[in-house]
C-alpha cells in the first residue's frame, strides 16, 4: 500500500547529511521542509551575521538535498505566504502535499521542542545523535554524583572514543596537559588569520535580505567571511589544524588587542549548525599530533574542548531542564549596562571584546568568560539578561550550548552545577593574559582611588557580598583570608568605591 508522504523537518542548525530525520525518511516519497521564519530570527534579536550565516547555509543545504534527489519545500523569509513560524510552515506544507504527520530531529532548545509538541501537525522527534553522549547516558553518568565535574566525564569520553588513547591509557601517560598550556602572549606574538570565504551569490542575496530586515540590529553586517557549506567548513578545519593548532594550547587564554581569533579554531559556528561533526574535527587534531605536526598539549587540549566540554555542557542543559535559564542562585538583578551593546566604556578590555563581538559575532572563550562574563558577575548583572546577550551576539549561540556556559560556568546562577567556584578575578588576571591594560585609562595596579581598575574594586565587593555562600569553599578561602588581612580602612574605601562604580552603572553614567 502506498502511504501518504511524511514531512521531514530540517532546522537551521541541523544541516548534516546524517541527521536522524533524514536517515529515517524515504527519499522517494517524503518531503523535506526547511523554513526561514521570524519566530526564530526574533525570539532574541540575533546578530545579523549569525542570520546571514544560517540562512545562506540553509539555502545551500536545501540545494544540496535537491541535487541528492530529495523533494524540498523551502520557505524564504520574504515569501508572502510564510506563516513565520516552524509549526505554521509544517501545517502549510502538510496541506500542500497531503501529509498528516512529520518527523524531525530533536531541536537544541526546549522552547522549540514544546512548540513542535504543541503544534498543529504531529511531529515525531528522533534523538539528535550527532553528539557522542545521549541524554540517557549523561543522566546515568550524573546519577548519584555529588558534583558533576567535566574532567571525569571527559576521561570516559576518551575511553569511549579511543581518541589519543594507547590501549586503556591516555597517550603520553596523562589525561590532561593543561600544565603546559595557557601562557601569556609574548610581545609581537603573531597569530594566523582564519580562512575567510568571499561572499558568493547566495550569501550576497541573503545579506541584502538581512540588511533590509535586520540592518538596524546590534552587530555589523559588513565583511561577512564565514564558510556556508560543509566543503568550506572542512577547508576551515584543515586550515586551523595546519596553522593554529600547534600553538592552540600554549596561547589558549591569551588576549591581544586587534587579534580576536588568536590560535582558536573558529569552528563552533560550523559544528553547531551541523556542517562539521565532532569526530572529523577531533580526528583531524589527533592525526596532526600523530604526524608530529602538533604537540600533545595542543591536540589533547583541543580534543578535550569538544568531547569533554561541548558534550558535558549539552548534557547539563538537557539534564537540568527548561527552567535552567531562569536560575539566579546569587540573586543578581542589575540591568545590563548599555556598553554591552555600544562598547562605550573606559574599560579597554571590555571595549575591545564588545567591539570585536559587534564586528565578528565571535569572541574566544577567555574573552567571553574572563572579560564580559567576569564583569557581569562581579557587577551583579541579572543573569537572564546576560544569557540573552550571549544568545544574541555570537554566531555559534544556541541555547543548549550557550546557557550552561553563561548561566552555569560564567554567572554561577545555577548555584554550582557547571562550575565548582565562580570564575571571578580582578584586573591582575586580565593584565597577565593580555595587553589590554596597557591601553586603558584605568590603572590595573591601583587597588583604590579615582583611576583604580573597576575589576579590582568589584572583585572584593563580590567576595564581601557573597561571603556567606563562598567563604567555606576550600578553593576560595585563601581569597577571604587575604581580604580579611587587609587594613580595615582600606577595605571600607574599596567597598565604597565599588559601590560608586555600581551607582554609576545604575545611573547609566560612563564607567
Ligand atoms: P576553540 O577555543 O578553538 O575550541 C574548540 C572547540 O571546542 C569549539 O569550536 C567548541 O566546539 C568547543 N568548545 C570549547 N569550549 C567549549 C565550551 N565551554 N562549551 C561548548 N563547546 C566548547 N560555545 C558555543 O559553541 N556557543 C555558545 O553560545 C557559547 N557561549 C559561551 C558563553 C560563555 C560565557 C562562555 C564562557 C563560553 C561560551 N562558549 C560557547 C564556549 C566557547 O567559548 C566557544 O565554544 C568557543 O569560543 C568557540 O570558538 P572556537 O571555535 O574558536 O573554539
Ligand atoms: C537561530 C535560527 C534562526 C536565526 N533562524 C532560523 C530559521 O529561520 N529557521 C530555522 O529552521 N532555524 C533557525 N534558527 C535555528 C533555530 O533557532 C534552532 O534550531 C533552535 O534554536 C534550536 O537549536
Ligand atoms: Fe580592564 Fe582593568 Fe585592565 Fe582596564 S585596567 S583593561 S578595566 S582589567
Amino acid at each position: 500500500m502506498v502511504r501518504d508522504p511524511r514531512l521531514v523537518l530540517v532546522l537551521g542548525d541541523q544541516l548534516s547529511d546524517d541527521i536522524a530525520a533524514l536517515r529515517e525518511a524515504d527519499r522517494d516519497r517524503d518531503v523535506v521542509v526547511m523554513a526561514e521564519v521570524q519566530a526564530e530570527t526574533d525570539y532574541v534579536a540575533h546578530h545579523p551575521k549569525k542570520i546571514i550565516f544560517l540562512f545562506s547555509a540553509m539555502r545551500k543545504f536545501a540545494a544540496h538535498l535537491r541535487e541528492a534527489g530529495w523533494q524540498v519545500r523551502y520557505t524564504t523569509l520574504d515569501d508572502p505566504d510564510n506563516t513565520q513560524s516552524i509549526p505554521g510552515e509544517l501545517l502549510r506544507a502538510a496541506d500542500a502535499v497531503g501529509a498528516s504527520e512529520a518527523i524531525g530531529t530533536e531541536p537544541g532548545e526546549f522552547r522549540l521542542i514544546s512548540a513542535l509538541e504543541d503544534g498543529p501537525v504531529p511531529v515525531h522527534l528522533f534523538p539528535d545523535d550527532r553528539f557522542l553522549c545521549t541524554h540517557a547516558e549523561f543522566e546515568a553518568w550524573a546519577e548519584g554524583r555529588k558534583e558533576l565535574r567535566m574532567e571525569w566525564f571527559y576521561r570516559d569520553m576518551r575511553r569511549r572514543t579511543g581518541l589519543m588513547m594507547e590501549g586503556d591509557k591516555p597517550a603520553g601517560g596523562k589525561w590532561n596537559y593543561d600544565h603546559d598550556n595557557r601562557k601569556p602572549p609574548k610581545t609581537g606574538l603573531d597569530a594566523p588569520e582564519p580562512l575567510r570565504f568571499a561572499p558568493d551569490a547566495t550569501v550576497a542575496a541573503v545579506t541584502d535580505l538581512v540588511r533590509v530586515r535586520f540592518g538596524n540590529r546590534y552587530g555589523s553586517l559588513d565583511d561577512f567571511w564565514f564558510a556556508t557549506d560543509a566543503d568550506g567548513a572542512r577547508q576551515a578545519l584543515a586550515h586551523f589544524a595546519e596553522r593554529s593548532l600547534p600553538e592552540f594550547g600554549t596561547y589558549q587564554d591569551a588576549m591581544v588587542t586587534g587579534a580576536p581569533f588568536m590560535f582558536h579554531a573558529i569552528l563552533s559556528v560550523y559544528m553547531n549548525a551541523g556542517l562539521l561533526g565532532w569526530r572529523e574535527v577531533c580526528e583531524a587534531a589527533e592525526r596532526a599530533w600523530k604526524d608530529g605536526a602538533v604537540p600533545i598539549n595542543a591536540a589533547e587540549g583541543f580534543i578535550r574542548q569538544i568531547i569533554g566540554w561541548r558534550e558535558f555542557i549539552r548534557g547539563v542543559y538537557f539534564l537540568q531542564g527548561p527552567d535552567y535559564t531562569s536560575r539566579n542562585a546569587l540573586g543578581h538583578t542589575r540591568d545590563l549596562p548599555d556598553f554591552y551593546w555600544s562598547a562605550e566604556t573606559d574599560m579597554a578590555c571590555v571595549a575591545e571584546c564588545v567591539t570585536a563581538t559587534m564586528q565578528e559575532a565571535y569572541a574566544h572563550h577567555i574573552q567571553r568568560l574572563m572579560v564580559t562574563g567576569n564583569f557581569a558577575l562581579l557587577a551583579g548583572l541579572d543573569p537572564h539578561q546576560v544569557h540573552e546577550w550571549y544568545l544574541i551576539v555570537y554566531a555559534d549561540a544556541y541555547e543548549w550550548v550557550e546557557s550552561p556556559n553563561v548561566i552555569g560556568m560564567s554567572q554561577f546562577a545555577d548555584g554550582g552545577v557547571v562550575a565548582s567556584k565562580p570564575y571571578v578575578s580582578g584586573g591582575n588576571y586580565i593584565n597577565r593574559m593580555s595587553d589590554y591594560c596597557r591601553h586603558c585609562s584605568y590603572a590595573v595596579t591601583k587597588k583604590s582611588g579615582a583611576d583604580a581598575c573597576p575589576f579590582n574594586l568589584l572583585y572584593w565587593h563580590f567576595l564581601d557580598r557573597h561571603r556567606e555562600r563562598f567563604q567555606s569553599n576550600t578553593r576560595m578561602s585563601r581569597m577571604y583570608a587575604s581580604w580579611d588581612r587587609m587594613d580595615e580602612g582600606h577595605r571600607t574605601t574599596v567597598l565604597a568605591e565599588a559601590e560608586a562604580v555600581l551607582a554609576k552603572l545604575d545611573a547609566g553614567e560612563r564607567v
